[in-house]
């Protein structure tokens, strides 16, 4: 082997290991981080805007995670020193940026980029011997890369899904520093793909936290009813660390339980609790329940609901009684401060809204909301349907596209399976009929099967039309426990509203039928007669239509029409009436309620009389 190929395989061993310490450095997912021990790391973090990535790649292209002189970018503070070759940055006289809180909306010129940015953060810690220390990210958009001191703890994709890193043995005594390079570009092999129809907020859109954890600790755990089963609290605990032998006290004192369980040599203990006389959760009853773990080591407690789902026929039960999902679509955004949902208080205002508007359930599309939101809905009694972005026109035949989609749908059920408002796990949205999306989608449907049985699985799927008739004949349909679709009358197809009576609808599965989306653009305060788009008046008429039309479905079980309120997207370029707003909210960028907001308000209080539980 001559000089020169001997210098090539020793690169390429140096890249794979780069790789793999990348790729593989995060730690398996801490259940309920918010009742851990945190240093919360929010707040003002300085930033460096990257778009040529010269922070991570020399001059000559060589990231420099990689490079054998031992430089490094901008995460590197041996520049302090002078080791490094990148002289022409001061983070500590750069700007800052809010974190949690997307660049977009917090700098007039950030508000269309999608590149890189770099985040650094310093903190001071005095870890303690007999303790665990976890750097947690609750959400990057998108691409993150994470360094501490200096040193690459590992990369991470997906822009909506919690991660951390073990840092137990990387964290010094008294100042530590955290870089972060996040790279929100859009690209066709990711998901989601390039194409959506919402703003590409980039940045740490979500809480960072150091989370200190006993040495041996329950690292996770479910404690839910059995899949139809009213009378059996089932599920595991997951003890993590150095002991993982250990005695389990699941205590749930209002109940009358306290059972004690071991865990196996791999630190897990299946649970099986008889239980009878609880108040189970509904949107009526949005009864929470303490629940305290206590292993020899450690101790944690969360607030958990016990409710029933199944479908029967066309019905769909809870707690074994039929229910109607007075619904509503929403986004991760806030109309009234721009960029994404950053605090309770944002978010309560979102769920209060439907609320208002009379709904026992809410669509949180198209990816993966805050823990936050789930514990509220939990908190004040909403059904949740849960997404994740693979939307339109993924990379069906990739395999690490595949990958990716299916550790984000896992990921977002290890997160949230406690949850009691959480009813359906959806696996996409309008993904255009083929083979190889048919496998890609059966296999996620799969997966969430295997994952959470206790749920039900959906996707919003997309109707066709054969003359007057609207069929929804989807084969994917087959794997699924809804029959959910959108379906855009009286707007994108069928002349006025009132003409979309003229269809009739041919549904090809017997199973509940959940409405994902219908709607029309309305600018809030634009009034005119029924006949013109863009009015109030018009996104009322079509709600009225769209509510008698609907109702022709015999197993129609609930919708979620879109949206709750406008948000922002770069699709949407009417100069008048859209200005980068998609106009579908029945409420207004300024938080004003349209016409059309009444219409369902009138609706969903008619169903609730004739669902009275
Ligand atoms: C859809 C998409 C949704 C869009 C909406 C619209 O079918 O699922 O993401 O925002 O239509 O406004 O066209």
């Amino acid at each position: 082997m001559n000089h020169k190929s001997l210098s090539f395989y020793l690169s390429l061993i140096l890249l794979f290991q780069c790789i793999y310490a990348g790729v593989f450095a995060q730690s398996a997912s801490i259940q309920n981080v918010q009742g851990r021990s945190n240093l919360s790391l929010n707040g003002r973090w300085n930033y460096i805007v990257d778009p040529y990535e010269n922070g991570y790649y020399d001059y000559r292209h060589t990231p420099y995670d990689q490079s054998a002189s031992g430089k490094g970018g901008f995460y590197d503070d041996k520049k302090q020193e002078n080791k490094s070759e990148l002289i022409e940055y001061n983070f500590d006289l750069s700007p800052t940026l809010k974190v949690p809180g997307d660049w977009n909306s917090q700098v007039a010129n950030l508000e269309l980029y999608e590149g890189t940015v770099w985040y650094r953060r310093k903190f001071e810690i005095a870890p303690k011997a007999d303790k665990k220390y976890f750097l947690y990210f609750a959400a990057v958009n998108y691409e993150a890369h994470v360094y501490l001191n200096g040193k690459k703890l590992g990369i991470h994709k997906g822009g909506f899904t919690p991660f951390q890193f073990d840092v137990t043995s990387k964290l010094k005594q008294g100042e530590n520093v955290v870089v972060v390079k996040v790279d929100n570009t859009r690209k066709q092999d990711e998901i989601p793909t390039v194409n959506t129809d919402w703003w590409n907020y980039g940045g740490i859109t979500r809480d960072v936290f150091l989370t200190e954890l006993p040495a041996a600790h329950i690292a996770d755990y479910k404690v839910q009813l059995a899949k139809g089963n009213a009378n059996k609290i089932e599920g595991f605990v997951q003890v993590s660390g150095s002991q993982l032998t250990q005695n389990i006290t699941v205590f749930i004192p209002e109940a009358g339980i306290k059972t004690s369980v071991t865990t196996d040599v791999s630190g897990k203990a299946v649970i099986d609790i008889p239980v009878k006389n609880i108040s189970y959760w509904s949107p009526e009853n949005p009864k929470l329940y303490k629940v305290q773990l206590t292993s020899e080591t450690d101790t944690l407690n969360d607030l958990i609901g016990f409710r029933t789902i199944e479908t029967k026929g066309q019905d769909i039960l809870v707690n074994g009684k039929s229910v109607f999902l007075r619904g509503i679509s929403l986004h991760d955004e806030n109309p009234l401060l721009p960029g994404r949902l950053r605090s309770t208080g944002d978010m309560r205002m979102m769920l209060q809204w439907a609320k208002e508007l009379g709904c026992n359930y809410v669509r949180l599309a198209h990816y993966p909301h805050n823990e936050e939101m789930m514990r509220l809905a939990d908190e004040m009694g909403l059904f949740v349907w849960a997404e994740v972005p693979v939307y339109w026109t993924i990379s069906w035949e990739n395999k690490d596209t595949y990958t990716n989609a299916s550790k984000q749908l896992t990921d977002l059920i290890e997160r949230d399976k406690n949850r009691a408002s959480v009813i359906v796990w959806s696996i996409g949205n309008e993904t255009p009929l083929s083979e190889p999306r048919l496998n890609f989608m059966s296999n996620l449907a799969a997966t969430v099967k295997a994952t959470d049985n206790t749920r039900l699985v959906s996707a919003a799927l997309e109707v066709h039309r054969k003359g007057y008739e609207v069929v929804v004949d989807d084969v994917l349909g087959e794997k699924l426990d809804l029959v959910s679709f959108n379906e855009y009358a009286g707007w994108y197809w069928g002349g006025l509203p009132k003409e979309m009576l003229k269809y009739h609808f041919n549904i090809k599965y017997n199973k509940p039928v959940v409405i994902t989306e219908f709607g029309a653009d309305a600018l809030g305060g634009f009034h005119a007669d029924e006949e013109t788009k863009f009015s109030e008046e018009y996104q009322e008429s079509l709600y009225k239509y769209q509510i008698q039309f609907l109702q022709t479905i015999k197993g129609l079980r609930g919708m979620t029409p879109w949206i709750l309120a406008d948000f922002r997207s770069p699709r949407r370029q009417h100069p008048v009436y859209q200005n980068f707003w998609n106009r579908k909210g029945l409420i207004s960028e300024t938080g004003k309620k349209k016409k059309a907001f009444y219409t369902l308000q009138q609706f969903y209080n008619n169903m609730q009389q004739q669902y009275k539980p």
